[in-house]
């Protein structure tokens, strides 16, 4: 009761707080500690023991300002060598925390430190790189203001959406590696689930494809802020405001559709980075990816619920906004339909509200999502990591990665230490979304293009936590 409690000051109360406060640069660069710690929590009435990260205070992550340096100690007190990782920020190469491409992980009981400017405000999250710990929840916001959103008349609301499991996550990986017991360790023998899943397909969304494969692991349940849709956190919210919806996808394995229902929310920025706004009431977000929503709140005593529909499936997770007076009622944790899988429809239609300056590539790298489900081995050009070709840039280079997708899965790639664009889906050109990570369907190719302007060395790959465990991965180094 008592990590709850605390979760809700650290997500809905001080963020909505937060607007009203000065901004940290007022109060110079303090330091901010963040404790990887322990923790248990109650997940359908069954208690797990799983890991965070949250500061002395009780605040779950961190909430800063663009004009803020970065400056924190991270102590290690999970028993464990641990490090985390940025996603989204660029740092400094070697504060990146992604263990033995940046930086050696943390030993059990000591501290790392890290300080380096921020470049953009935004949505972004910090998570493990370690192992599986991801997959134990450790994973937190991390929310980067600037003097306009502190001004911005709304009501923050971080949402950060995870799937869990009670197994232990290398038993469930070991399960993937043998599909011939993967059904006595609860795993989906291949997506075979998803595949009947995403037969029945969702308003709005397109017909799936025959031959995908979609969630390979069964979760016990899909949480958000900690918690499910049996006992759902409950956000007090004033009739007619407006809110600022920060939804981050830290599942480890799992795709999601947002669904407002019957509000509608204006789309505003993606992986902390504003678009030209989109309205519409379901949105898709990939492993990894944030989305920001603006939803301009009806008047009247209503309760609200924000979900998240898992992709293939009738599973959802999520919260409810509640006026004051409003009756909740409870939500059923399965969706009357089961959704199709996640497609590009809404990525076609993205448009960066502040694109890269339209240049010719200086280097290309082509990239084919390899793999086999038959082992469980996901790779890079047939290249499983450490035993990859590392992709070479040059400091000054516009660079793309042709990425396409050979295999029955969606793949969210995600490039460390930089932002990039995306600029073409299978071979259409068009100024697309900056991101960080961005999804590829099979039989799909995503081109992004990117500044090299952040030298180093830099892990690049499938954030299917799954995946980059078998090998999806590569590192991006400066010549
Ligand atoms: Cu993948």
């Amino acid at each position: 009761m008592l990590d709850r409690r605390e979760f809700l000051v650290g997500s809905g109360a001080v963020l909505a707080a937060s607007a009203i406060t000065p901004p940290a640069s007022a109060q110079g660069a303090q330091l901010t500690i963040l404790r990887a710690e322990k923790r248990e929590i109650e997940v359908l009435g069954k208690s797990a023991r799983v890991l965070r990260i949250r500061q002395p205070n009780g605040q779950a992550g961190l909430i800063t300002d663009v004009s803020t340096p970065f400056r924190v100690r991270l102590e290690n007190e999970i028993g464990e060598p641990t490090l985390v990782h940025w996603h989204g920020v660029t740092p400094p190469w070697q504060q990146d925390g992604v263990p033995y491409v940046s930086a050696p992980p943390i030993t059990a009981g000591t501290s790392a430190s890290y300080d380096f400017p921020l470049t953009f405000s935004g949505t972004y999250w910090m998570h493990s790189h370690q192992e599986f710990q991801e997959q134990q929840l450790m994973t937190a916001p991390l929310i980067i203001h600037d003097a306009e959103s502190r001004r911005a008349d709304q009501q923050e609301i971080v949402v950060l959406l995870h799937d869990f499991t009670f197994r232990n996550p290398v038993e469930i990986y070991a399960a993937l590696k043998k599909p011939t017991t993967a059904s006595n360790a609860g795993t989906n023998m291949g997506g075979m689930s998803g595949m009947t899943g995403s037969m029945n397909g969702m308003g709005g969304m397109s017909a799936p494809a025959a031959g995908m494969d979609l969630n390979d692991v069964a979760y016990d349940a899909f949480l958000a802020n900690d918690r499910t849709l049996d006992d759902p956190e409950i956000v007090r919210v004033e009739p007619g405001g407006r809110v600022l919806l920060r939804i981050i996808n830290g599942a480890s394995a799992s795709n999601f559709f947002l669904d407002l229902g019957h509000l509608r929310g204006e789309l505003v920025a993606v992986d902390g980075h504003a678009v030209r706004p989109i309205s519409a009431s379901v949105f898709p977000i990939a492993i990894a990816q944030r989305l920001d929503v603006r939803v301009q709140l009806p008047k009247g005593q209503a309760a609200l619920p924000v979900l998240a529909t898992l992709e293939g499936e009738r599973k959802r997770t999520g919260i409810v906004l509640a006026a004051p007076n409003a009756k909740v009622v409870k939500i059923d944790p399965l969706a009357a339909r089961a959704t199709g899988p996640l497609t590009l429809d809404l990525e076609r239609t993205l448009r960066a509200a502040t694109p890269l300056v339209p240049k010719v590539a200086d280097r290309i790298h082509r990239i084919a999502l390899t793999g086999s489900m038959t082992n469980y081995v996901w790779s890079l050009n047939d290249q499983t990591y450490p035993d990859t070709k590392p992709l070479p840039v040059t400091k000054g280079e516009r660079v793309e990665f042709v990425m396409t997708n050979t295999t029955p899965m969606s793949h969210p790639m995600h490039l460390h230490g930089h932002v990039f664009q995306v600029v073409a889906i299978n071979g259409k050109r068009y100024s697309g979304a900056m991101r960080d990570t961005v999804l590829v369907p099979p039989k799909t190719s995503v081109t992004f293009a990117f500044d090299a302007n952040n030298p180093g060395r830099w892990f690049y790959h499938c954030h299917n936590l799954y995946h980059m465990m078998s090998g999806m991965a590569n590192t991006v180094f400066y010549e």
